[in-house]
């Protein structure tokens, strides 16, 4: 049987890209549950995550944090929602669906096959898949990943794709229980918080991943991301002793 699994969606002004009716074909077919997490829009996102949680049913939930805390405190409101909630399997993943629903259901299914700890996406663009990035973001993607990949001191790919499952053990319950350090990089924390509670996690290639239009990230925040690298490093390493 299939763990109960509730995924959380970070919304942040996204009347004009969320898809409801993909969303709730998402969890008619999948049986997943969704917690949406409504951060702080200014836009008739919260309305429209109520109407989406009324058609689901008792499948989905709206959590509607008063002000914008950014996506990584709105990722982990939602994660500790669903923790509390009793899930078995929990995970994240972009209201803009650059990662389509399935390829999500497809980390699930990677996941729950196995005895990891958590899968995440990974946006490798190869023959067969079709990842399909702008070429700035790409290239810029990849010096902050090979930055990432320093900070955490291990191979990962792509610690910046929106789509990660994980169980719902320890490591990822310390994990969560302090805030991030880091708006949008907060994922490279989540790992490296995760890997020092000794979580197993692998990377899955996505086979279909796209821009979405309308992004929020400036590139100014993208730089700020990469100078948060040197901030996490540090908070890292305390985390590791007080984990070891
Ligand atoms: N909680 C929160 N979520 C945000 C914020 N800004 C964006 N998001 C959410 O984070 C997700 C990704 O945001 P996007 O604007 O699509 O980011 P992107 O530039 O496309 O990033 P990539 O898809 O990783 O290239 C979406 O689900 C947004 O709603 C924010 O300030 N707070
Ligand atoms: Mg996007």
């Amino acid at each position: 049987m299939m763990p109960r699994t509730i995924l959380v969606v970070p919304c942040f002004n996204e009347a004009d890209r969320l898809d409801e009716p993909e969303l709730a074909r998402f969890v008619g077919q999948s049986g997943h549950e969704l917690i949406l997490v409504d951060d702080g829009s200014t836009d008739a996102t919260l309305p429209q995550l109520r109407r989406l949680a009324q058609t689901i049913g008792s499948a989905a939930q709206v959590v509607a944090l008063a002000q914008n805390r950014g996506k990584g405190e709105a990722v982990r409101t939602g994660l500790l929602h669903a923790l509390d909630m009793g899930a078995e399997v929990v995970g994240y993943f972009d209201a803009d669906l650059a990662t389509p629903v399935a390829e999500v259901a497809r980390l699930v299914g990677e996941l729950v096959q196995s005895d990891l700890d958590g899968v995440i996406g990974s946006r490798v663009a190869h023959l067969g898949a079709d990842i399909e990035r702008k070429p700035l973001r790409h290239y810029f993607g990849r010096v902050f990943a090979t930055g990432a990949a320093i900070t955490l001191g291990t191979r990962v790919y792509d610690t910046q794709c929106g789509a990660k499952v994980f169980r719902a053990r320890e490591p990822l319950r310390a994990a969560l229980s302090q805030p991030f350090s880091s708006r949008w990089a907060f994922d490279v924390e989540l790992l490296g918080r995760l890997f020092a509670c000794g979580a197993r996690v692998i990377e899955c290639p996505l086979r279909e991943w796209k821009d979405v239009k309308g992004s929020k990230i400036s590139p100014v925040a993208m730089v700020h991301a990469s100078l948060e690298l040197a901030k996490i490093y540090v908070r890292l390493r305390a985390f590791r002793r007080r984990h070891a």
